[in-house]
């Protein structure tokens, strides 16, 4: 294979999450989710953003469709509102609900584009969270409900799912910094809640593989980050290995080595009370899947910090450029950890089910939207991926983040990841420079100039 090519038939995507684009947060019999909840408590957003018409996808999904065969997507990730499932989270499944996301499909048929269903994006219904949401352990059997009908109803039609996004996120910013819904400060309560992702994971698998008979393909997506220590000294190498402990290890020991690390055990032990972990739970989200999705965008840099209780550490600027995040540009640590996934954890294929940049864009005077920044980082991204697979790690897919700006959880609508622009007044989708690259990049089947 060429420099920057890639093998044949891999799946160029784009990835999107129904919160953040959806939309008609009252229409088609949904209920509340959990973000509706928190983007409408004041001081939660930037701005007081919330996702009530966002990029108004409900209703614009037959458009968006178009431009997606326009831009030659072989697949399109996107996430299904539990609420509009099951709007009391559990009970009877709500019609309209599921209809949408079948004229979502028939769509994507039609255009010959691939689905990958996420099940979880971070919008549980509010009804579960009044009654404990994921700290409480029923919230994972609900979930393992909500998938299993899901798998009833679309598994003849879905060629990938995913169950979670990123449960890192999930737990520690929804539960331990507040930064995300349902916006606590409880670190017992993050870790239980990381507990009963893992678990409600484990029994959709379960539920997905019963009868033996899906066709689809079934696993979950981490956010991973290389983390490195900020100098050789010793206690910053072990300020590394904990945030490593935390954001990686976490999650990828439970699902590939059936125990959570134990060196973090006994850090976290110290502090808190850790959910009981039993054998069965660990076997239950051990079992095997069909690949692992890997979101990555930046690496971490940490400093030993005894001042600071929870990990002893501090986080410090790498010297590479920032994106609008304020996240450092690093290409070479989506090879880092997709080689460390093949080498130390499964030989199952890999995905990147998400990378991508925010930068301040903005429409030209000739009405284009030129964003040179976004396209280097998805060409430096591709050609280190490309590499990756040369050396021969199993990669099959690359699903960038996003398909078009949208509502940036806590940031609001201001800050943009789109290949597609979005003038939100308008609701006009306007292609940026870098939806017409990506457009070559997929025809070619490789990074292009
Ligand atoms: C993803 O989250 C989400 O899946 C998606 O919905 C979102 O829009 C997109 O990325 C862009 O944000 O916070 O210092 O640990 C990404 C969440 C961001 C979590 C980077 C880890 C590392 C920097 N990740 N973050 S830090």
């Amino acid at each position: 294979m060429a420099e920057g090519g890639f093998p044949p038939g891999f799946l160029w995507g784009a990835a999107t999450a129904a919160y953040q684009i959806e939309g008609a947060v009252d229409e088609g019999g949904r209920g509340e989710s959990i973000w509706d909840r928190f983007s409408h408590t004041p001081g939660k957003t930037r701005d007081g953003d919330t996702g009530d018409v966002a990029c108004d996808h409900y209703h614009r999904y037959r458009d968006d469709v178009r431009i997606m065969r326009e831009l030659g997507l072989a697949a399109y990730r996107f996430s299904v509102a539990w609420p509009r499932i099951f709007p009391e989270g559990r009970g009877r499944p709500n019609p309209d609900g599921v209809a949408f996301y079948e004229r979502l499909l028939d769509e994507l048929e039609k255009a010959g584009i691939q689905p990958v269903v996420t099940l979880y994006h971070w919008d549980l219904p509010q009804a579960l969270q009044d009654r404990g949401g994921w700290p409480h352990r029923d919230t994972a059997y609900r979930f393992a409900d909500y998938a299993a009908w899901m798998f009833e109803r679309l598994g003849d039609r879905v060629p990938y799912w995913i169950t979670h996004n990123e449960p890192f996120v999930v737990s520690i910013l929804g539960h331990v910094t507040g930064e995300h819904a349902p916006g606590l400060n409880d670190p017992a309560a993050g870790f239980r809640t990381a507990h009963h992702l893992l678990l409600s994971h484990g029994l959709a698998v379960q539920a997905f593989r019963e009868g033996g008979r899906r066709k689809g393909r079934i696993g979950i997506t981490l956010n991973l980050s290389p983390v490195h220590p900020a100098s050789g000294s010793p206690e910053d190498e072990a300020a590394a290995r904990r945030v490593d402990g935390l954001i990686n290890r976490w999650f990828l020991d439970p699902l590939f080595r059936g125990a959570y690390p134990e060196d973090m055990v006994e850090h976290f032990g110290r502090l808190i009370p850790l959910p009981e972990a039993s054998e069965d739970d660990m076997r239950l989200i051990s079992q095997d899947v069909d690949f692992l999705g890997v979101n990555y965008y930046s690496r971490q840099v940490v400093r030993h910090d005894p001042g600071e209780l929870f990990l002893q550490m501090r986080q410090i600027d790498g010297p590479g450029p920032k994106t609008e995040m304020g996240w450092e540009v690093y290409p070479a640590g989506l090879g880092e950890i997709l080689r460390r996934l093949h080498e130390a954890y499964t030989k199952a294929p890999l995905f990147v089910t998400e990378n991508g940049a925010a930068y301040p864009d903005t429409v030209s005077p000739d009405g284009a939207v030129h964003d040179p920044d976004r396209i280097a980082y998805l060409r430096d991204h591709l050609l280190e991926l490309s590499r990756v697979i040369a050396g021969g790690v199993p990669v099959q897919g690359y699903f960038l983040w996003s398909l078009m700006d949208n509502f940036e959880w806590a940031h609001g609508y201001s800050k943009r990841f789109g290949i597609l622009y979005v003038d939100y007044p308008t609701q006009r989708r306007i292609w940026k420079d870098s939806a017409y690259w990506y457009r070559r990049v997929i025809e070619a089947n490789a990074v292009v100039e």
